[in-house]
């Protein structure tokens, strides 16, 4: 290699510490120990986190960056390694979450020889087709001097627009080609560029007329609102109109769940006052957030929304995501932010213009009556002592235990399905979890990048028995890198989620849904707390829920990883005032109020 020249893994590693990136987090393999080894050479710039299973390492990448707004990097290696990676580049595709996902490939030279590793029946090297489903964009620089265009537009890539993650796949001897005498400066090609683009003036003036004129509003929050950091903009403009927020399970913590204004989650396991507000709302005003079939009671209109009548303004920085559910009478591609930074400065420029000050009232009112019937509804789940422990107590359990700052970061299955509904969040990543593609281990995994993005906040991840069992190698790297989190295992010894599907749309025709002793037919797991203990780590077993919020806060107080096996029952699911459907089974009732159906 000429003197002073980098070669490609030289490249990319300087071009992730000039971005600041502080972990990359993977596992290794023939076709990637270049990179390691460049990472080796810049230990003391950028920190390798060694995991035990590929998507561990994604989980953590993306929950670093939900935390900290800081993009990491993941490395992985050719064929298998690799393959082990789509179920987080997913994830965090369809929640817009960005990584930089460096790939290992076979050398160049070896190209369609069906060389060890190689992907070769349909193209050669072909990892690039396995993941296109899975992410924004995929570069293969083939010769050195193509690494460092290729590193500085994945980068781009990644975080302008709608972010989400990026794989830059690399084949062996690209890592150890010679690349560049200098890695191109992110000043230069991705740290000015701004995304922070305004709606068209036009539609703020038409925005602002109609939730002027409105006398039923709603706001709904989604996962824009969270990671554009237009929460302070969002909890203005909301005040300043008077108009309730109600969230998306992604929106959740947008707005302080304990605001007067704040109406809670929409979705079928979503409280009375807020689908049943979103539902009449004669303005609805969607920011950030993109109706997805959990969020708006399968689209059946009358349960989560009914629009129209309901008149939606929706505002979006991806324009795929408008018009895609639900007809708009305003549409407008924004960042929400910015969005809500002009219509401030409108509605301040109008002076005098106010809201109809009676008919708000008059919408308040009623929205109060709404929550004082769900509070009733839910009572009972607050005080129940049985064992194991009632679901919705656990859930508030948790949720109490947990200081201001903490982080709790939850998997998939129904326990997250409690979570949502009954946890009262009061920062926008007070509560974090995947809507998107919903991956088990989410949770198990993401709590650690979430300690290593905030080492100084409680983080907490609850996870169900199902995913922990499947990602219990979170052990090892928990003591390996010292990394505190405290893991609640909500023990109901089943796929709980999917056998109340069963029993709830096929006659209770259960199958491959829960865990039994092959011999007395008793549920069985693995003793978790014993696990965790076999890994050097505390774990504890809590059957009351008197004793629950305990356990957690002593977690948290350990300073060293920590296990909770928790027993909660999986005989009742969150029933809320919205519906599901699952095409040709039916859809689920609500197990407060009905359809609503305008006049
Ligand atoms: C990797 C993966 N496999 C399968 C599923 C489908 N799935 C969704 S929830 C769930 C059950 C999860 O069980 P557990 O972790 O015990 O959580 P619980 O529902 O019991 O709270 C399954 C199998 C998934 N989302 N992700
Ligand atoms: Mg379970």
């Amino acid at each position: 290699m000429a003197k002073n020249m980098l070669d490609g893994a030289q490249v990319i590693v300087d071009y992730l510490i000039r971005q600041k990136v502080p972990y990359a987090f993977g596992l290794c393999g023939h076709g990637n120990i270049q990179f390691i080894d460049a990472l080796y050479e810049r230990a003391d710039d950028i920190k390798t986190i060694s995991v035990h299973h590929e998507t561990v390492a994604g989980f953590m990448a993306d929950v670093y960056y939900r935390v900290s707004g800081q993009p990491t990097a993941t490395f992985t290696s050719c064929g298998p390694g690799s393959a082990n990676l789509p179920i987080a580049l997913g994830n965090s595709f369809l929640d817009s979450v960005p990584f930089l996902a460096v790939t290992g490939n076979i050398p160049t030279s070896q190209f369609n020889r069906g060389a060890f590793q190689e992907l070769y029946r349909h193209y050669q090297a072909d990892f690039p087709s396995t993941v296109r489903a899975y992410c924004k964009r995929v570069f293969q620089p083939t010769r050195g001097e193509m690494v460092p265009l290729a590193v500085r537009q994945a980068w781009k890539t990644m975080v302008t627009g709608r972010p989400g993650p990026v794989v830059l796949d690399v084949p062996f001897d690209v890592f150890r080609e010679a690349a560049a005498v200098e890695t191109p400066k992110p000043e230069e090609w991705s740290a000015n560029i701004s995304c922070r683009c305004g709606a068209d003036p036009e539609g703020v003036t038409r925005a602002v007329d109609m939730l002027l004129a409105a006398e039923r509003p709603v706001i709904l929050i989604g996962q824009g609102v969270k990671y554009g950091g237009a929460a302070a903009d969002l909890k203005a403009l909301a005040e300043k109109l008077d108009i309730p927020v109600a969230w998306s399970a992604s929106g959740t913590g947008g707005i302080d769940s304990s605001h007067p204004l704040a109406l809670g989650l929409v979705a079928r396991n979503g409280p009375y006052q807020a689908n049943h507000a979103a539902r009449q709302a004669d303005v609805l005003l969607a920011l950030g957030v993109r109706f997805d079939d959990r969020t708006s009671s399968s689209w059946l209109p009358g349960y989560s929304f009914t629009i129209p009548p309901t008149k939606l303004i929706h505002v979006d920085i991806d324009p795929d995501e408008i018009g895609r559910n639900y007809p708009v009478v305003l549409g407008l591609m924004a960042d929400v932010r910015t969005f809500l930074r002009q219509i401030l400065a409108e509605v301040t420029a109008r002076r005098g213009a106010a809201v109809n000050a009676a008919a708000r009232a008059k919408w308040l009112d009623t929205i109060a009556g709404y929550r004082k019937e769900w509070e009733a509804f839910i009572a009972p789940g607050f005080v129940d002592d049985a064992s194991p422990i009632n679901p919705q107590r656990a859930a508030c359990e948790i949720d109490a235990a947990l200081p201001d700052d903490g982080i709790l970061v939850s998997d998939i299955g129904v326990h997250h399905n409690w979570l949502i509904a009954f946890c009262k969040p009061t920062r926008p990543d007070s509560l974090i979890g995947s809507m998107g593609f919903g991956p088990m281990g989410f949770g198990v995994a993401g709590a650690l990048g979430a300690k290593l993005a905030a080492p100084d906040r409680p983080c907490v991840s609850v996870c169900g028995d199902g995913a922990f069992f499947m990602h219990a190698s979170v052990l090892g790297t928990a003591v390996e890198y010292k990394i505190p989190v405290v893991w609640v295992v909500w023990n109901n010894y089943a796929y709980a989620s999917i056998r109340g599907l069963q029993r709830g749309y096929l006659d209770g025709r259960e199958l491959a849904t829960d865990f039994k002793h092959p011999d007395t037919g008793a549920p069985y797991n693995p003793d978790f707390a014993a696990m965790a203990r076999s890994a050097g780590i505390e774990g504890v077993r809590v059957d009351r829920a008197a004793d629950l919020g305990d356990a957690v806060r002593a977690g948290i107080a350990a300073g060293r990883p920590y296990l909770i096996d928790a027993h909660i029952s999986a005989d009742r699911n969150p029933g809320g005032a919205g519906v599901w459907e699952l095409p040709g089974l039916g859809q689920s009732k609500p197990a407060i109020g009905g359809r609503y159906q305008p006049n």
